[in-house]
């Protein structure tokens, strides 16, 4: 089973045109984001036959997200419309963090959006529920988890079913810290635990579990059949049951903008497997995706590598 079934949030992103505070901008740029969709539209566009599954509201900024998830060959049938929670936004500011780097401060309109109306009983339906059935990997971000209350119970019962239909399942943590602010991680935790795959940065690692140690992440997710530790522009640290560390160094590149390189290198990792290649090498396209990702503005690359 080769199919590939994202689960999360998509939103409209709102860029300021040009490279001014957010205070002076009053032009924007229109896009479309949320992890899971990114990693299902670059998957997409990899040739990977993908599905994204959420909800989002019976509005036009709902339309735009499916139009673009339909040209970029994601199956949408699952997708569930509302007609009383709109589709959420994020606004996106670029700017410089004081050490140099390229950094953007993300803020978020979601409160009450279609998305966080998940629940688990989204996951009976008969569509849902054969799409499941026909997934070989379901990948979900620790920001599904994140968005209530219902939509951390709604992924609880999502890692249950998946255990039960044998497909792999992908966690990349995406700790937000503005979604945790004022709830309890459990539902963070427990989720990438339950992962067969699991994708963390370091710096994730240490908010979240209090170490980046590889050695405590092997103790921390026995289960895991792959923990793949981010090191930022390093490259990523490889830990496999009974098999030593493996380091496979990123690609060197100027930042442009950083948002949405770990989607892109889930997909480029996703779609390595798909295509049964060897895990360091589904790794390595995992990193030529991100540094796509990571030369451009949007949340995405503008070009896929072969
Ligand atoms: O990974 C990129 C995402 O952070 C961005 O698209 C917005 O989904 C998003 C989020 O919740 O931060």
């Amino acid at each position: 089973r080769s199919k590939v079934v994202c689960v999360g949030e998509a939103m409209v992103v709102l860029t300021p045109a040009h490279d001014v505070p957010l205070a002076d901008a009053d032009t924007f740029v229109r896009s479309v984001g949320g992890a899971e969709l990114n990693v299902a539209l670059t998957l997409g566009r990899l040739g990977v036959d993908v599905a994204w599954l959420s909800r989002l509201g019976d509005d036009g900024f709902g339309d735009h997200v499916l139009d673009l998830a339909r040209e970029n060959s994601v199956d949408v049938g699952a997708v569930e419309r509302d007609p009383h929670r709109p589709t959420g936004l994020y606004v996106k500011a670029p700017g410089t963090a004081p050490d140099g780097s390229r950094r953007s401060r993300m803020h978020y309109y979601r409160n009450g959006s279609a998305a966080s109306a998940l629940t688990p009983g989204f996951l009976d339906g008969d569509v849902v529920t054969g799409l499941l059935a026909a997934a070989g990997t379901v990948h979900v971000s620790g920001i599904t988890a994140g968005l209530s209350d219902s939509a951390a119970r709604f992924c609880a019962e999502l890692t249950r079913r998946v255990r039960g239909t044998g497909a792999v399942l992908s966690v990349d943590l995406n700790h937000r810290p503005a979604l945790w602010r004022d709830r309890d991680d459990t539902p963070l935790r427990d989720l990438a635990r339950a992962a067969d795959d699991l994708l963390l940065g370091a710096d994730e690692a240490r908010a979240v579990f209090g170490t980046d140690d590889p050695a405590d992440l092997r103790a921390l997710f026995p289960g895991a059949r792959r923990v793949l530790l981010k090191q930022e522009e390093h490259g990523v640290l490889v830990l496999e049951p009974g098999t030593p560390d493996r380091h496979v160094p990123a690609l060197a590149v100027d930042v442009v903008e950083p948002v949405g390189a770990g989607d892109a290198f889930a997909a480029g990792y996703l779609a390595g497997l798909v295509r049964e290649l060897p895990v360091d090498d589904a790794v390595r396209l995992g990193h030529r995706c991100a540094a796509a990702a990571l030369v451009v503005r949007g949340d995405r690359p503008e070009h896929v590598p072969r």
